[in-house]
């Protein structure tokens, strides 16, 4: 895949009255990378409106698209891939369905991490590095210790999430993170574009460091 630095996730929940595409259109001129669907509401047409609109925002803009949950979405939108849940289907069989688009799968443990890397996963997410009401079944922050753990022992790339924010992004860089993910500190924010340039302008430091 395509490499990646700052990687948004929606999250319709922190910016309500404002429009999706919108929001994520300002997080992509502050230079996401990757730009992740992430909808808990159920409603599968409107999910797939979604998806649609995002698929053309990030078509236009050569930004790499990502559906969670939804395999079928997917594939009817010809996003570039798909992110995995632990307790998601199985990784070889999602591979079996979306051929070589990228899959991505969260995890929380190193043993995740390495099995996912053995099971051919694109990229992984680890975390919740710090403490996080957005996603409300995640297992306890796994702090930069896990963070610092995948950066040794990891291949594939990875990327953190979890409570990151600007005032502590830092600490997650330095413990090894080279790709970032937020959610609430991104769309939540009333300056989108330029919270993203921040976060990235703290990649670079540290990148030349
Ligand atoms: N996945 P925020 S943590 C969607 O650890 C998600 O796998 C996580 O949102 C994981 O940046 C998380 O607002 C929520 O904390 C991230």
């Amino acid at each position: 895949m395509k490499d990646f630095r700052l990687y948004a996730i929606t999250g319709e929940e922190f910016h309500p009255g404002r429009d999706l595409i919108e929001v994520m259109e300002e997080a992509i001129y502050g230079g996401v990378d990757i730009i992740q669907l992430r909808d808990k509401s159920g409603d599968k047409p409107a999910i797939l409106e979604k998806a649609r609109a995002l698929r053309e925002l990030t078509r236009k803009h050569g930004v790499t698209f990502i559906v969670n949950d939804y395999i079928d979405i997917a594939m009817e939108v010809d996003a570039d891939g798909i992110h995995l849940g632990q307790g998601d289907v199985p990784l070889v069989e999602a591979r079996k369905l979306v051929g070589d688009k990228i899959i991505g799968i969260s995890t929380h443990a190193i043993e995740e991490a390495l099995l996912a890397e053995a099971q051919g996963a694109d990229y992984i997410g680890v975390g919740p590095v710090f403490p996080t009401k957005t996603k409300v079944d995640v297992v306890d922050p796994v702090t930069v210790d896990y963070v610092r753990e995948v950066a040794g022992k990891v291949k594939i790339p990875f990327v953190a999430i979890g409570g990151i924010k600007l005032r502590n992004v830092d600490e997650v860089i330095a413990a090894g993170a080279t790709r970032i993910c937020a959610i609430s500190e991104i769309v939540g924010s009333s300056d989108i574009s330029g919270t993203c340039r921040s976060f990235l302008d703290k990649l670079d430091k540290w990148g030349e460091s």
